[in-house]
């Protein structure tokens, strides 16, 4: 074999190690997602959005926003206690995503608030939410609707 080929075939492998590592391992994934059930007919009709989000690029990325037709109003809310008082608020900038790092939402903190309910959410249903990212990507995911996490 020639050098030219040599280095022609070396170049394609490097290539497709490239283009199936890029496949194997999407720059930001969603786990363990699931939300509480509520109520739309019954106050406060709220519910929440617990997950785990992995950014595996080595840029810092925010999640701006959650759209889902369930509800008129979702907010990235943040619970800290002071006084023994849980107190939410929202994350007007979005949540941070640093780079090469896992954010975990769960009961007691970080979450998605939806409220104003349009429809019940119970325990085995599911539905789709669009999550919306500062470095412009955007990512479709199922959540189930559950009374835990398990
Ligand atoms: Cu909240």
């Amino acid at each position: 074999m020639s050098k030219k080929r040599l280095f022609v075939l070396l170049v394609l492998v490097v290539f497709a190690v490239a283009a199936c590592s890029r496949a194997d391992d999407p720059p930001i994934v969603i786990k363990d997602v699931w939300a509480r059930p509520g109520s739309a007919q019954r106050p406060p009709a709220v519910s929440a959005i617990y997950m785990t989000i992995e950014n595996n690029t080595s840029s810092d990325d925010r999640l701006l926003r959650i759209e889902t037709d369930v509800t008129a109003i979702s907010e990235i809310h943040q619970t800290t206690i002071a006084d023994d008082i849980a107190r939410m608020r929202p994350l007007e900038d979005g949540l941070e995503l640093p780079a090469n790092e896992t954010v975990i939402l769960e009961p007691g903190g970080t979450h998605i608030m939806l409220m104003q309910l349009q429809r019940d959410l119970e325990v085995g249903d599911t539905f789709a939410i669009a999550l919306q990212f500062a470095s412009g990507a955007t990512m479709t995911v199922d959540v189930p609707v559950r009374e835990q996490n398990s």
